[in-house]
């Protein structure tokens, strides 16, 4: 039996990807930041900009906020006005690679000193959680070495452990850790969190509130990224992604640009392993940078391009692939994946869309609405947000 866009749309509905702050700032490579017209000076106006992005899609309800890059003195406050914007504070980044004391690292540093420290800003994220009512503390560490020799690998595995516990045992009952993997940069060596595996067995060893996240830019070329998502839903630990796309390293592109057909396996996987819908509790993050392309239009696309692919991935056939499966009829149950795939999803899901009276294209509607003119107009003087 064939499955219809009208038998799924209803699953649509749960679909919610929260958008880092940090996409609508400045961003770059080491070799220039280019600054843009309109992009936000604080916090606030890249949360204005986050809720233009949820107006006219309805895809984004909540920020994802990063430390320092986002302090305020009362973050209640800040809670507030996002509410008023019509959208709510997500996941709190913490940051412990942009001071001098890290250079050697910071959770797994020799010097407990700077383990200390960095332990403590992990801490006072948490304390941020508490008055935003946020429910994850994200941890990337950019922790690692670049010479064989440089560091004892295995003794900064027993300090991460140590300083994951603390920071761990302070969280409230509703709250939790996500570890984030990368396998490589800027450390070019090893890296001390490099893979799903050591950050699941740091998190399987704190207990039932620490969880895997997945950025999906962050695994060598080639990378078989659905069986991780497959084996992380299995074990019971993923707990987010970090969208976006890459061709060569972690490039941070809008996700579903590079491998459209990667999304969408990763997207079975999620749903095939009670990923997405009601009672999962994946936070589908975006981590992008916007470095050339307009900012807002760029999250708009990016979460345009997460909805299309979950529409294709719920259109999946499954008595089908189930029969061509057990039949062991290789090539029918890849027709039928493929068949999914290859569905043109977007003529429906405009039509979806103006029967919630969002605009059946959301990329144009921002074009036309004048935010862009706006926000140019009024965002003159102070320095433009960036990664700092
Ligand atoms: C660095 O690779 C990174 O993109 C990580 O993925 C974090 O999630 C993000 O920066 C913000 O800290
Ligand atoms: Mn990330």
């Amino acid at each position: 039996m064939t499955t219809t866009f009208d038998s799924i749309s209803h699953q649509l509905e749960a679909l919610a990807i929260e958008v880092p702050s940090w996409a609508y700032g400045n961003s770059g490579t080491r070799f220039k930041v280019f600054g843009s017209a309109g992009t936000p000076r604080d916090v606030h106006e890249k949360i204005a900009d986050a809720a233009t992005v949820h107006r006219l899609t309805g895809l984004a309800p909540t920020v994802a906020l990063h430390i320092p890059w986002d302090d305020v003195d009362d973050f209640a406050a800040l809670g507030t006005y996002a509410k008023e914007h019509g959208v709510g504070l997500g996941t709190v980044n913490s940051n412990t690679f942009q001071d001098d004391d890290y250079r050697l690292g910071s959770l797994t540093h020799a010097d407990p000193a700077v383990r200390r420290k960095a332990v403590e800003h992990n801490l006072r994220c948490i304390d941020v959680m508490d008055q935003t009512g946020s429910r994850d503390l994200k941890i990337w560490l950019a922790d690692g070495s670049n010479y064989p020799g440089q560091a004892d690998m295995r003794a900064r595995q027993d300090w991460l452990a140590e300083s994951l516990r603390t920071i761990y045992d302070r969280l409230g009952d509703d709250q939790r850790l996500v570890l984030e993997y990368k396998f490589f940069e800027p450390a070019f060596y090893h890296t001390d969190v490099p893979d799903w595996g050591t950050s699941y067995a740091h998190v399987s060893a704190l207990g039932p509130k620490a969880m895997v996240c997945l950025d999906t830019g962050h695994h060598a070329p080639g990378t078989n990224i659905e069986f991780i998502v497959m084996q992380l839903l299995r074990l019971g630990r993923l707990g987010s992604f970090d969208f976006n796309s890459r061709f060569y390293a972690d490039d941070d592109l809008i996700v579903g640009a590079a491998d459209p057909f990667q999304l969408f396996r990763i997207v079975v996987e999620v749903i095939r392993g009670g990923g997405f819908g009601p009672g999962s509790d994946v936070a589908l993050m975006l981590d992008q940078c916007h470095n050339i392309e307009g900012k807002i239009p760029g999250q708009i696309r990016s979460v345009l391009n997460v909805q299309e692919m979950t529409a294709r991935a719920l259109l999946l056939d499954l008595d089908a692939l189930d029969a061509a499966r057990t039949a062991g009829d290789v090539l029918g149950a890849h027709e039928v994946f493929n068949d999914a795939f290859y569905t043109d999803v977007r003529a429906d899901l405009a039509a979806w869309r103006e029967g919630r009276g969002l605009p059946a294209d959301p990329v144009r509607a921002y074009a036309a609405s004048g935010y862009q003119q706006q926000i140019e107009a009024d965002r003159v003087g102070g320095s433009q947000s960036g990664w700092n």
